[in-house]
């Protein structure tokens, strides 16, 4: 009988042993969504000058840590020259909701009608990604 009952209680204990365990798991909240948001600019009126179209990454919710996304160009109706195609990774700090994503947009002196180009998100870490692709749009000032 000494037996039986020891491998009892083993058992008994390893399953609570087990179920604090998942508690614990289960504890441990949802990751934030990440999303990045459109942004339009009007083209600078001179061919050397510059303007940031910014592009906001926001969270869903704060987060205790760090999250960082990175993020690329794609160029639609507007193309390289138009703006200056850029990837890099964005860095969400913890507690904060949001950053900012700066894409430098290319003043020109030639006639276009309003243009386009991408921005999207990928390997988020501490994030899921939600909507990951964001549009800008450029006004011509010609
Ligand atoms: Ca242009
Ligand atoms: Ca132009």
């Amino acid at each position: 009988m000494r037996p039986v009952n020891r491998t009892r209680i083993a058992a008994v204990f390893l399953a609570a042993s087990f179920g604090l365990h998942g508690g614990a798991g289960q504890a441990s909240a949802a990751k934030p969504k990440v999303s990045i948001k459109d942004a339009a600019v009007t083209e600078p009126q001179e061919e050397l000058d510059t303007v940031d179209a910014v592009f906001r990454v926001t969270l869903s919710k704060k987060s205790d840590d760090i999250v960082k996304v990175s993020y690329d160009t794609g160029s639609g109706s507007a193309g390289p020259g138009d703006y200056d195609p850029e990837s890099g990774r964005v860095k969400i700090k913890a507690g904060e909701k949001s950053a900012k994503v700066k894409i430098t947009v290319n003043g020109d002196e030639e006639v276009e009608v309003v243009e386009e180009f991408g921005v999207s998100l990928y390997e988020p870490k501490g994030a899921k990604i939600d909507d990951g692709s964001a549009t800008g749009t450029i006004t011509d000032s010609d």
